[in-house]
């Protein structure tokens, strides 16, 4: 077992939650209170606590206590829930993101790791890395579904397409990505030889093509969904990249570069490095993007910070202290602003 790769227990970014329209309980959508609009839960693996992060203000509101070195997390694509792996102790748990408390305990497989949950909020899938297999969670009763669907060796990032229909699972040990039919729950194909040591996949908002950073090497790897087949030559990036996540207009991707304190873009048409690197903190992890693409969310695990990236000028503009080693992020889906009244539609329908 690659003793590095263990130790970051690296886990997937689920960009595609941007695509998540949200049908908010308020008119205020802006309101972090009550709702899950303008929030970055990160969880930190050293001190077993997430930290959520008012992401209009970069100031942490809230520290919630969780399981055993909490890896990854994902929120429901109606806000409501974010799901926290906590390693050590093969649970799952259930944040409820009103009050930020902790309001389920899943028992899933020994060091679970990437969370991704289907773009209609109805299960959520969780690499476990000890037992090779992916638990599936039920999200209205938070009961497991069936078996462990076996993948790999050392399976850790989890992402689903837009459409719901497949999940795709790094291998990281085996250098390849399982796919999992959602319908079904079983493997489809043999897995996808990709790249040493695949961490962790983000699936572009078209669901075309996913991206899979290679921590064993320096570069990124494309499939293309259709054949599930990688395409063109790895993408070369900075050292060991492991966090990855693709802009809601599908247009870039960032990568957090592990062993080089940085971030790069790649732009999706030409699958290119667009720009220099971006300098961050210490051994970056994971990296998120905000529903309106505006601003990428990278956890410093090093430095036990996180830097808001303006994807704009692709410039640093903002640090936030947070928890002991942050791994992951998830950021809320966007609030969807309900029509005023229906007079006022009539008023300009008539
Ligand atoms: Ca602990
Ligand atoms: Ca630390």
């Amino acid at each position: 077992m690659n003793k590095i790769s263990r130790l970051w227990a690296l886990v997937i970014t689920i960009s595609i939650l941007a695509l998540g329209a949200v049908v908010a309980n308020s008119n205020s959508p802006s309101s972090a209170e009550g709702g899950c609009a303008d929030k970055a839960y990160v969880t930190n693996q050293n001190d077993d606590s997430v930290s959520v992060i008012n992401t209009v203000t970069n100031a942490v509101s809230a520290t919630i206590t969780v399981g055993d070195v909490p890896r990854g997390v994902a929120i429901t694509p109606d806000g409501t829930k974010a799901y926290v792996a906590n390693g050590n102790d093969g649970t799952v748990k259930v944040i409820n993101t009103a009050t930020n408390t902790v309001s389920a305990t899943i028992t899933v497989g020994p060091q679970p790791q990437g969370v991704a949950i289907t773009p209609d909020g109805a299960k959520a899938y969780v690499a476990n890395y000890d037992s090779r297999d992916v638990s599936v969670i039920n999200t209205a009763t938070n009961l497991v579904v069936g078996s462990p669907i076996a993948v790999g060796n050392s399976p850790r990032g989890v992402a689903i397409t837009p459409n719901g229909a497949y999940a795709y699972v790094t291998n990281g040990n085996d250098g390849t990505v399982s796919v999992i039919n959602t319908a079904t729950n079983l493997v489809v194909g043999s897995p996808i030889p990709t790249v040493v040591d695949p961490v962790l996949v983000a699936i572009t908002p078209d669901g075309a093509k996913a991206y899979v950073t290679n921590f064993g090497s320096a570069n990124v790897a494309v499939i293309n969904t259709a054949t599930n087949l990688v395409v063109g030559s790895p993408i070369a990036v900075g050292n060991s990249p492991a966090g990855v996540a693709i802009t809601p207009d599908g247009t870039k991707v960032y990568v957090g570069n592990n062993g080089s304190a940085s971030v790069s873009v790649i732009d999706t048409a030409t699958n290119t490095v667009v720009g220099s690197a971006i300098p961050v903190g210490t051994a970056p992890a994971e990296v998120a993007i905000t529903p309106d693409g505006a601003k990428a969310y990278v956890t410093n695990f090093g430095s036990d910070s996180v830097s808001v990236i303006n994807t704009v000028t692709n410039t640093v503009s903002a640090t936030i202290t947070v928890g002991d080693a942050p791994l992951d992020v998830a950021i809320c889906p966007a609030a969807v602003i309900p029509p005023t009244t229906p007079t006022d539609v009539l008023k300009f329908t008539g």
